[in-house]
Parts: C-alpha cells; sequence; structure tokens
C-alpha cells in the first residue's frame, strides 16, 4: 500500500476562508490589548471584503469579539488559545491525492519553547490547529516530534518550499534532526521536492526568522526580498546573503528565480511609553523602547482577489504599495496600518491563516 501524498497548494490558490485568532494577552498587547484588537478587527474587516473570516476567541473575550467583529462574512467561534498568531498554531491546509481537505497539526513550542521561547505555557495553542481541524470536520495530520510554525515557510505550489536556517536548523526546535531529516519531513507533509535555505531571516524577528517577514513567492518562480542598500542597516548582510542564495538556485521545475526587491521601512522602535503598556511577566518577551522592531511589507497576506498588507506610517508605505500592485495587477491591495501589531512581534500574514478551496 503507498502511503497517502499530500500538497500544500500556494497562498495564490482560491481560498474557503481565513482564519484569525482574537489577542487578549497582556503581557505581549499593551494596554490590554485593546489597540491590537481595533487593529485586528481591521483586518479582519478588510479580509471579509473578499471571502469568509473565522476568528477564535477565548471564553472570556467572546462577547467583546463578537460585538466588534460584527460583519455579514466574519463568523466568531468560541476557541481557546495562548496568544492570537494562527499562521504558526493553526493547522497547514493541504490537499490529498483524491483532493480532499486535510490538516497538518505542527507540534508547537512558542518559537523556542524553554530556550528563548516567547512565553509559558503554550498548551492552549498546541490545540489549536487540532480544533480548528475539528471544525471543519477535516483530517489532522500531528507532526509530534517535528516542532514547526507556518510562519517559517511559503510554497510555490509547484513543488518548491522556501525557509530559512536560522528559524528550521535552530536547536531551540528540533535539537535531534538533521537538515536532511528536516528536508525529509517538509517533502513528505507539504507534498514538496526542494527547499530553498535562506541562511537568516529579518534582524531581531522574534520568532528566529520566520521566512514570511522576509521572503515569499509571488507566483511561481518569482519571489519578493525585503531588501535594503544600507551597508549600515543589520539587516543588510541578510538581505545580500539570501540574494546570493536565491540568485544561485533552481526552484523544483528547474526554473532560475526572479528576484523583485522590497524595500525595508524605515528603521522602526517601540516608544517607551508603548513598552510601558505591556505587562512584564518572566518568562514572556520583555518590551524595550531600544530595541528595532522587526516590520517588514512582505509580511501580507493573499486573499482572494485581494492583498492585505502592513504599513507603517512612513514614508516607504507608498513605494510598497506601488510595488504590490506591480507584482498584483489583477487583484486590490489594500496597506492597513499594522503597529500595534508589529509591538506584538509579527504582522497581517502572523496573525492570519488561509483555508483553500476544495475544488475536487
Ligand atoms: O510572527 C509570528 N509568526 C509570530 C510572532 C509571535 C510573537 C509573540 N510575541
Amino acid at each position: 500500500m503507498t502511503a497517502t501524498r499530500y500538497f500544500m497548494p500556494a497562498e495564490w490558490a482560491k481560498q474557503k476562508q481565513t482564519w484569525m485568532l482574537w489577542p487578549e494577552r497582556p503581557d505581549n498587547w499593551r494596554l490590554g490589548a485593546k489597540p491590537a484588537q481595533a487593529a485586528f478587527t481591521l483586518v479582519a474587516r478588510a479580509i471579509a471584503r473578499f471571502q469568509p473570516v473565522t476568528v477564535g476567541v477565548n471564553a472570556d473575550q467572546y462577547d467583546n469579539a463578537y460585538n466588534r467583529l460584527k460583519h455579514p462574512n466574519i463568523r466568531v467561534v468560541e476557541l481557546s488559545s495562548d496568544d492570537a498568531w494562527v499562521r504558526d498554531t493553526g493547522p497547514t491546509f493541504v490537499l490529498d491525492q483524491q483532493g480532499q481537505l486535510a490538516g497538518i497539526d505542527w507540534e508547537f513550542n512558542a518559537w523556542g519553547g524553554l530556550q528563548g521561547g516567547l512565553y509559558f505555557p503554550w498548551q492552549r495553542d498546541d490545540q489549536v490547529a487540532r480544533k480548528i481541524l475539528q471544525l471543519e470536520n477535516c483530517q489532522s495530520i500531528r507532526t509530534e516530534g517535528l516542532v514547526l510554525e507556518g510562519g517559517a515557510f511559503h510554497v510555490d505550489g509547484e513543488g518548491t518550499l522556501l525557509t530559512t536556517a536560522e528559524c528550521l536548523l535552530n536547536p531551540n526546535r528540533n535539537p535531534n534532526l538533521t537538515a536532511a531529516a528536516i528536508e525529509a519531513k517538509l517533502k513528505q507533509y507539504l507534498g514538496v521536492e526542494k527547499i530553498i535555505w535562506l541562511p537568516e531571516g529579518l534582524f531581531n524577528d522574534e520568532t528566529n526568522g520566520h521566512v514570511d517577514n522576509f521572503c515569499c513567492f509571488v507566483c511561481p518562480g518569482e519571489v519578493l526580498l525585503a531588501w535594503t542598500d544600507d551597508p549600515q542597516d543589520p539587516n543588510y548582510a541578510r538581505c545580500q546573503a539570501a540574494l546570493a542564495v536565491l540568485t544561485s538556485t533552481q526552484d523544483a521545475k528547474g526554473r532560475s528565480l526572479k528576484v523583485h526587491k522590497m524595500p525595508l521601512p524605515q528603521a522602526v522602535y517601540a516608544t517607551a511609553e508603548e513598552c510601558a503598556g505591556v505587562d512584564w511577566v518572566i518568562g514572556s518577551q520583555p518590551r524595550e523602547p531600544s530595541q528595532r522592531l522587526a516590520a517588514s511589507y512582505v509580511n501580507f497576506l493573499l486573499v482572494n482577489g485581494g492583498v492585505i498588507a502592513p504599513s507603517f506610517g512612513v514614508a516607504e508605505d507608498v513605494l510598497a504599495a506601488n510595488l504590490l500592485e506591480k507584482l498584483f495587477p489583477e487583484r486590490k491591495v489594500i496597506l492597513l496600518p499594522s503597529r500595534e501589531i508589529l509591538l506584538g512581534g509579527g504582522n497581517i500574514h502572523c496573525i492570519t491563516q488561509q483555508q483553500p478551496a476544495v475544488t475536487g
């Protein structure tokens, strides 16, 4: 009997809906998460212009979320979680050979467990994927013994996967697995044939360099890479190293990659006041105004007919919008103010998870 093969569609494939989770933890989101809740609501409503959205909410916030999110295309369900990063805690949806939907339920350790993880405990987060798959009545494939997050890879839907060694080979994820063993598992679960390893992600990204904040596919054979020409920028060497890999490799179909460069926004920092609004809890990521935030326009989401992208209130926002419009001429590009999401450690792609449409 042959093992079932699964395949992860690219993000630009037709989607049934988007999943989100409601932010509330005060040791990650300032001011009791009220500004973050407003930012998440904007994201949910923007996506709802294109397709249905389901938002999972802890019981204590159910009424608040339900009333704030009210929209004909937004469903609110009670679903416990430790935080609101469904890209990482939700399932990665895949299709089997019959075109049936299934989901990969990656083992989750809060981006590093007790070695630099971002909070403790994370047990409810680790149950999110299974619960979403149960709500959708769809098969769940648990990867016990393989820690991974959905923001740590991108696929082109034609056999190629992009990731970073900084994250996947970090000893705080899978210390007992070699790169070759991790490659084999990615191939098995996601139906890919070629893994492209960028050395690092963006500077100061608290996920240990998730690729979804740094580089993504825009279509088969073309990638978008966060970019700076400033040698003084700590991202300079990271961008150069990624470009060297991308321009010297072929994808699974044997194509050389076309690399588009997305300018990074000017350096963004949290203010002292913003940091003071976050509860100080031992074991949770401390917030310091001196730390550069990992702001990047690459952290956008594709939806049916749209691109939902971050903006930071800086001059580069216009450049980003123009480039995204050029790269996705068939889609409506919407930039949303995302500083509050950035302050929590990620951006729009990190707080969303697409569920592909099953076309049979
Ligand atoms: O960016 C992400 N995919 C997750 C970020 C988690 C930050 C927790 N403070």
